[in-house]
């Protein structure tokens, strides 16, 4: 790779990220087995995470409490503070932002950059990546661990490498001789099914993956066989922040009777349009352009779409725009789907200093979205959807990060609702839906 195309990737992720924040709020706790989780070390439910210290015990994420508590008797057990962690996040990644527009969050704590073109500024990527350390613990107060490399891939392995409070560098045209020695499970994507596949053939480390023929990688692994290859030499061409480019957010609705009802209607854009401005506030983005998609008996499928003039993550500007631009499409149509899509995402942060939104509305919505991640989309309903009769489509799992990367995969359910006739007409095309393995996902675990 010439020197003209060579990158500057970082990848930064948090120390014991949940631990770390209560740790840091307490300073009693620190320096001690914390471990925050659903619960108490007696109850049903899993851990999120433990800090450094009650990992000597062996305990790690996803373990049964139970088990925690058994291995860590003398562990303090937290429950999860959501709102608090994503509070927490948003300002790590204003941190990050300060280095280069190029920022892609991964989950809530932990985010790509590109910080190619800031090395006139800043030093190289080492010292960027000492610099981000110190902004994010003079910052912050937290530990963050960071990787430098020339791409995703091998940022992502070293980051991960020297935790806590990690800084690898790996030089360019080192990479394949940095990954070779490290077990394949450190491999960004290949996860367990993988590995145990890859052992048949006597694979052990990235190495020994590497200098599998790609014939029979393609031969085992389908179409992803040479791909898992080259990244086994660390060949991963994948930019910063690409997938934000075409990203949405989108919730559709099939109703069980198509309808006319325009109150039925009505109360139906309003819950997509919380769902959506739940999902937006999540991922700590706000969109500036709204659409609806609107399909009647007959499978006609139009979209609408407007842009405000403020980006937002609420609800109402929302539901105001979806309302307006569905009102005049749906008079006297019967209705088989509605869809409510938020685009043209900007970071909240980069908004600056100036929030246009009300401080204590934003308050209210924040506490709302604690509820709402303890106890799931349905805790917090307006007294119009009451008696809806809803279906729960808003629901995820609140201790997954949100994954950029496949924000609309799991709950878009008009990927099932084409027109029998082919008749169907979508004027915004599916760009946003994901399909094949993308980085990161192991090829057999998908
Ligand atoms: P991670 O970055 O995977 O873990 P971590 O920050 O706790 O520890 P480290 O990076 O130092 O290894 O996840 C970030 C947060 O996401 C974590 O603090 C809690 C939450 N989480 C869960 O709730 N459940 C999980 O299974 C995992 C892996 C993370
Ligand atoms: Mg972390
Ligand atoms: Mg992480």
């Amino acid at each position: 790779m010439s020197a003209a195309t060579t990158r500057t990737i970082l990848h930064g992720d948090l120390d014991a990220f949940f631990a770390a924040v209560e740790q840091r709020d307490r300073p009693e706790l620190r320096g001690k087995p914390v471990i925050v989780g659903g619960g108490g070390p007696r109850d049903r439910g899993v851990v999120s995470t433990a800090s450094y210290e009650a990992r000597v015990f062996g305990v790690h994420s996803a373990m049964p409490l139970r088990t925690a508590g058994a291995l860590c008797p003398q562990g303090v057990f937290l429950p999860v503070d959501g709102a608090k962690y994503q509070a927490v996040s948003r300002e790590v990644m204003v941190v990050l932002r300060r280095f280069t527009p190029l920022v892609e969050p991964v989950s809530i704590d932990e985010a790509f950059l590109d910080v190619s073109a800031s090395q006139r500024m800043f030093g190289d990527g080492a010292e960027i990546g000492r610099l981000i350390k110190d902004d994010v613990r003079s910052s912050v107060d937290l530990t963050i661990s960071v990787g430098v490399a020339t791409s995703k891939l091998v940022a992502k392995v070293a980051s991960d490498l020297r935790k806590p409070d990690g800084l690898v560098v790996v030089p360019p045209g080192d990479e394949a001789a940095f990954l070779a020695p490290l077990p394949i499970t450190r491999l960004w994507g290949v996860g367990a099914k993988s590995a145990e596949a890859l052992r048949m053939y006597g694979v052990r480390t990235i190495g020994d993956l590497a200098a599998l023929p790609d014939d029979l990688l393609a031969r085992r692994f389908g179409k992803n066989g040479p791909m898992l290859g080259e990244r086994a030499r660390g060949v991963d061409a994948d930019p910063v922040g690409d997938r934000d480019a075409a990203k949405s957010i989108g919730h559709e609705h099939t109703f069980d009777v198509d309808t006319s009802d325009r109150d039925q209607i009505e109360r139906t854009l309003l819950a997509m349009s919380e769902g959506v401005a739940g999902r937006l506030r999540d991922s700590g983005v706000r969109a500036s352009t709204i659409t609806v998609k609107i399909r009647d008996t007959t499978f006609r499928t139009i979209t609408r779409q407007r842009t405000l003039p403020d980006s937002t993550d609420l609800t109402e500007p929302i539901f105001r725009t979806a309302l307006a631009l569905a009102r005049p499409e749906v008079r006297g149509v019967r209705i088989r789907l509605l869809g409510v899509t938020a685009s043209g995402f900007g970071q909240r942060e980069q908004l600056g200093l100036f929030d246009p939104d009300d401080p204590r509305r934003r308050r209210v919505v924040e506490a709302e979205d604690a509820v709402r991640h303890r106890y799931g989309e349905r805790a917090i309903t307006r007294a119009r959807l009451v008696g809806s009769r809803l279906p729960a489509p808003f629901e995820r799992d609140p201790m997954t990060p949100v994954d950029p990367r496949s924000m609309d995969a799991p709950d878009d359910p008009s990927a099932s609702d084409t027109a029998p006739d082919g008749t169907g007409r979508d004027d915004v095309d599916g760009r946003d839906r994901l399909d094949g393995t993308e980085p990161g996902e192991d090829p057999l675990d998908a």
